[in-house]
């Protein structure tokens, strides 16, 4: 873990006056005593870093400072310390305490945003007092991010770190590959995209189209065909494709289709992949064979479209999974941003495929998921296992089809 150079972990500064909690919240972060906390207000004197594998973000070095409003020529040396750490890291959290938000804050805030520096309000010691409502209101008109805890008691602690990842910049999230990875130059790439009424008008979707791009990106030769043409084209061709894609619409069928010799999976698992955490949703398909009747699940789109009379995620996905469940299920859908603060009451979260959506709101949503205790899926992967094909599709991720394979026998990581 140490082996990460400096300059690539992600630095977060925790802000904000004497006494507010920042060293009790970075404690509550890291999971160690670290920063000395007592309610002397000036306790921390000099930065404390402390570098720190934060699931899910990765490295990152978590910075203490001394309180801003400290008083004294020590203390303008102690300040003139922390002015500089805030002008060096990635995000900063800065911590309000029982006084609530003030005009000192306030200029915290303003600082950090003319340096175009993310940051999250962090209304700490919630079990002395709860935030002012107009200090809610007037963050959310800027459009900063508040989270209210108590660092004393452990409350909140994951809502911060939820926070801290939605503010990370892209670029500390590595991209994986759609499909480069999994073929070489010169391997041929067969696409099966079943042309039905669901398809757009005059173009293909988005997943479809970037797995094209990669695969001439990696020097790679490409054939397209619907699941009709599929065993003919098969018959035509000389040297055996590397891989076989498939929309999961058709996957029953292109999988009897496809010779055991050809690997194959589906445009959403490898979309699983490359906008999200794939073994998590491996993990998340395996709670699928758990599903009672009478489970609530929810059925996450990350787009606002038509629906259509047999759409995939409001009408197939949940027949399929009343199917397997062998009895009704209670289906809520949720579409665009309007993702649950709560996911408790659901068995399980099926998340699209997420090709409108960013890769760090998929890891947003899965990481509530996971601290929550939900099992989260996503479309291709669901489809797949209730189709029965899963270990089929998953045959190029063998990581992904073991944790799939260990959360359907119900053992943990
Ligand atoms: N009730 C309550 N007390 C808290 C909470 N968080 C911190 N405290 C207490 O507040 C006092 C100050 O906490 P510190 O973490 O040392 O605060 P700090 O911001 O690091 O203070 P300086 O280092 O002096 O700037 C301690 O007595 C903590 O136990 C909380 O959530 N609730
Ligand atoms: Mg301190």
């Amino acid at each position: 873990m140490l082996e990460t150079p400096k300059g690539l972990r992600l630095h977060i500064g925790l802000f904000g006056r004497r006494n507010s909690g920042k060293s009790t919240l970075m404690n509550a972060l890291i999971g160690q005593s670290i920063s000395i906390v007592s309610d002397q207000p000036g306790t921390t004197t000099d930065p404390v870093e402390k570098p720190f594998e934060l699931a899910p973000i990765g490295p990152v070095v978590f910075i203490d400072t001394a309180g801003l409003d400290d008083e004294g020529v020590l203390g303008e040396m102690r300040m003139k310390k922390t002015r500089d750490v805030l002008e060096r890291v990635d995000i900063a959290l800065v911590v309000v305490g029982e006084n609530g938000l003030g005009p000192f804050e306030q200029e915290l805030i303003d600082t950090l945003r003319s340096q175009k520096t993310p940051l999250v309000v962090i209304f700490n010691k919630a079990d002395l007092a709860a935030p002012a409502p107009e200090a809610l209101q007037q963050l959310k008109r800027e459009g900063v991010e508040a989270v209210t805890i108590s660092a004393l008691q452990l409350a909140g602690i994951d809502s911060v770190k939820e926070a801290l990842f939605r503010q990370a910049p892209d670029d500390h999230l590595e991209e994986p590959r759609l499909v480069g990875d999994l073929i070489s130059p010169g391997d041929m790439v067969l696409l099966v995209v079943p042309i039905d009424l669901g398809a757009p008008k005059g173009r293909l979707i988005l997943p479809q189209v970037q797995t094209m791009r990669d695969i001439l990106d990696s020097d790679a030769v490409g054939m397209i065909v619907k699941e009709r043409e599929l065993s003919s084209a098969l018959t035509r061709l000389t040297t055996l494709p590397k891989l076989v894609i498939c929309d999961s619409q058709v996957v029953l069928k292109v999988a009897a289709d496809t010779p055991n010799a050809i690997s194959m999976t589906t445009f959403s698992i490898l979309m699983a992949r490359f906008k999200g955490d794939m073994l998590r949703l491996a993990e998340g398909a395996g709670a699928i064979s758990r599903l009672q009747p009478g489970d609530r699940v929810l059925i996450a789109e990350t787009c606002a479209h038509h629906s259509l009379a047999d759409d995939i995620g409001r009408v197939k996905i949940p027949r399929w999974l009343r199917q397997f469940a062998g009895g009704d299920l209670e289906v809520d859908v949720r579409a665009g941003k309007d993702f649950p603060e709560d996911l408790t009451p659901y068995s399980l979260v099926v998340q699209c495929g997420g090709c409108t959506a960013t890769r760090k709101q998929m890891l947003v949503r899965q990481y509530r998921a996971e601290c929550q205790g939900v099992p989260m899926t996503n479309y291709g992967m669901a489809i797949s296992v209730v189709q029965g094909v899963l270990g089929r599709t998953l045959e190029c991720f063998p990581a992904a089809h073991q944790a799939y394979l260990r959360a359907m026998a119900g053992e943990g990581r």
